[in-house]
């Protein structure tokens, strides 16, 4: 399936570690899903959770955000729209560069080099699938440019982020992202906090072309409209899907 970020508004950000709520019905409406977490995330529960969230929303697309190789395997892959693989501006430089070019190296390589892979998924597909699997798993993977602005966040303790950055150096990774790195979405990335509309408004002015997404501690109707009418084209909703399925159904806007 391909995506379509024209359409989305609302995204759910599913961590495969935690328990997912009772009835999925409350999914009715989000535009996608992300599968992916930082602490607890295995393999096996990623692939348990994209296929519980896929059972019910068999429409909506599906991705896997992997915080490592080691949650990805040829049946997450099969099992997914597309990879979103996070590169992190204000991180250290294995989250920018590091692991891009490691995973890369790995795709780049040829069948008969892949024994002893340090990516084992990748060695095993292209061992499986020949040359076309360069070309299938390139086209599946689609890069996101974050801002991790929390910095008491699993994800800045994880991605290396040691400063939160001002408004006017967001506005800088946004049109950075529009002009140079070209990765079709641009994250501000709050997780676990409210960050409030400034980074948002400061990022919009300069994005066209790429899907601007804001998560962070949306639990609300009025947050999640403050930060769609400063100029994000996504918000995305985690804690609260996982903790207050019923308020998460308030986040989602009305068709
Ligand atoms: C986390 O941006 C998402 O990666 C959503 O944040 O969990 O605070 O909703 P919350």
């Amino acid at each position: 399936m391909d995506i379509d970020w024209n359409s989305i508004t609302h995204v759910t950000k599913v961590d495969p570690a935690k328990e997912l709520p009772s009835d999925l019905e409350v999914l009715e409406g989000t535009d996608l899903v992300l599968v992916g977490g930082s602490d607890g995330v295995t393999e096996s529960n990623t692939l348990e959770a994209i296929r519980a969230v896929d059972a019910h929303l068999p429409s909506v697309p599906v991705c896997q955000e992997p915080d490592s190789d080691d949650h990805v395997s040829r049946e997450t892959i099969d099992a997914v729209d597309a990879l979103a693989i996070p590169a992190v501006y204000n991180g250290d430089r294995e989250h920018f560069v590091g692991k891009h070019v490691d995973l890369f190296t790995e795709i780049g390589r040829k069948p008969d080099e892949v024994v002893g892979s340090s990516v084992p998924v990748v060695g095993d597909l292209l061992a499986s699938k020949g040359a076309d699997a360069v070309s299938d798993l390139a086209s599946k993977l689609f890069g996101e440019g974050y801002v991790v602005q929390h910095l008491e966040s699993a994800a800045a303790d994880r991605a290396g982020v040691e400063s939160k950055w001002t408004p006017e150096q967001v506005a800088g990774a946004a049109l950075a992202t529009e002009t140079f790195y070209g990765f079709p979405i641009f994250y501000v990335e709050y997780s676990g906090t409210y960050g409030g509309p400034a980074d948002v408004e400061a990022a919009s002015r300069y994005l066209e072309e790429t899907t601007l997404l804001y998560g962070g501690g949306i639990d609300s109707a009025d947050r999640a409209a403050e930060i769609l009418e400063a100029g994000a084209d996504a918000i995305v909703v985690g804690d609260c899907f996982h903790d207050d399925p019923e308020t998460f159904r308030e986040t989602i806007p009305s068709q």
